[in-house]
């Protein structure tokens, strides 16, 4: 399984009760990675070949790519080496939020065209996009920035107004409801994620009435995908509810 998510780690525990010979795949992005209860592996593969590679060297029969819908390169190089490899890849995904009644919601491309739709007077922003794009934004420097990261950064970050939350989620509402007041946020900047692990600061900015920017998915390559990890055991024909 390539891993890094709620619905991933959930798989893994199916996994483990069901006695399957399972590898949770980590890229190796955070400094302590949840423990799973099946062995994983923590690092690159050295692209679709590399990939390819681990497949046949390791005599996987089922690839479950269960990354984060923006991790959109994970994604195709899975589907790629799979098929070199001749294994069977399933997905699995969460569906992408939707804006309901009470949210105030403007949805962006990509991260390119947020950071121009900043364009403007300063406001006081949450970024909650993690660490990994977040210097792209000194191209609006004028705003007061709220970061939330998984791991402190050896440097600060390019913005000359922040402020850095360390924090792994998931979160709660109450927590992120507590978080916007204390920073007299105005908007919400993130990335339509799916799932319950990251949904708590559109369900506090829907409570305090605050705009998010939700920023879409990639396009991710065609594959077999499912959201719930029983239909990946169903998948792998050990269908959960036999309690293997
Ligand atoms: C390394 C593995 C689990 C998985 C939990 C989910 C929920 C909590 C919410 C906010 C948004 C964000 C970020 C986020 C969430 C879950 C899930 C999810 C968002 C860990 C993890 C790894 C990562 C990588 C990390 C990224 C970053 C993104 C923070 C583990 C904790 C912003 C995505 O510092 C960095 O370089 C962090 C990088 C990729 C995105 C970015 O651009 O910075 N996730 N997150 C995985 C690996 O090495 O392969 O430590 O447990 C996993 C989780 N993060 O088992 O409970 O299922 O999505 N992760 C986003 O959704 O926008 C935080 O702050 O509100
Ligand atoms: P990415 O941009 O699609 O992938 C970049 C490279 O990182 C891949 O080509 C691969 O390196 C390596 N990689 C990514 N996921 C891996 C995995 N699970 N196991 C082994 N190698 C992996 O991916 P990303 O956006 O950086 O995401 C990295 C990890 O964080 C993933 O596990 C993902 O599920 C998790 N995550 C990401 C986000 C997000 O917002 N992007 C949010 C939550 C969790 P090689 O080419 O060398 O094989």
């Amino acid at each position: 399984m390539l891993g890094g998510t709620t619905e991933a780690s959930a798989l893994a525990r199916l996994l483990a009760q069901a006695e399957l010979r399972a590898t949770l795949s980590y890229a190796g992005r955070t400094d302590n990675p949840r423990a799973q209860p099946v062995p994983i592996r923590v690092g690159g593969f050295g692209g679709v070949d590399g990939l390819a590679a681990y497949l046949r060297d390791h005599h996987i029969t089922h690839l479950v790519d269960a990354t984060h819908p923006f991790a959109a390169t994970m994604s195709a190089n899975a589907v790629e080496a799979a098929r070199r490899a001749g294994v069977a890849l399933i997905a699995l995904s969460r569906p992408p939020w939707t804006a309901i009644a009470g949210d105030r919601w403007t949805s962006v491309p990509d991260l390119p065209a947020a950071i121009a739709a900043l364009a403007g007077p300063p406001r006081r922003i949450m970024l909650a996009l993690g660490r990994m794009h977040v210097d792209a934004f000194a191209a609006q420097p004028q705003h007061h920035y709220l970061l939330r990261f998984v791991d402190r950064p050896a440097a600060p970050p390019a913005l000359p107004r922040h402020i850095l939350v360390v924090d792994s989620g998931p979160f709660t509402v109450e927590e992120d409801v507590g978080l916007m007041q204390a920073h007299e946020i105005d908007l919400i900047l993130c990335k339509n994620a799916g799932g319950s692990g990251a949904q708590a600061k559109l369900i506090a900015a829907r409570t305090l009435g605050l705009p998010v920017m939700m920023i879409d998915r990639p396009a991710l390559p065609q594959r077999m995908e499912v959201w719930r990890p029983d239909d990946v055991m169903a998948w792998l024909g050990h269908a959960a509810d036999r309690g293997v």
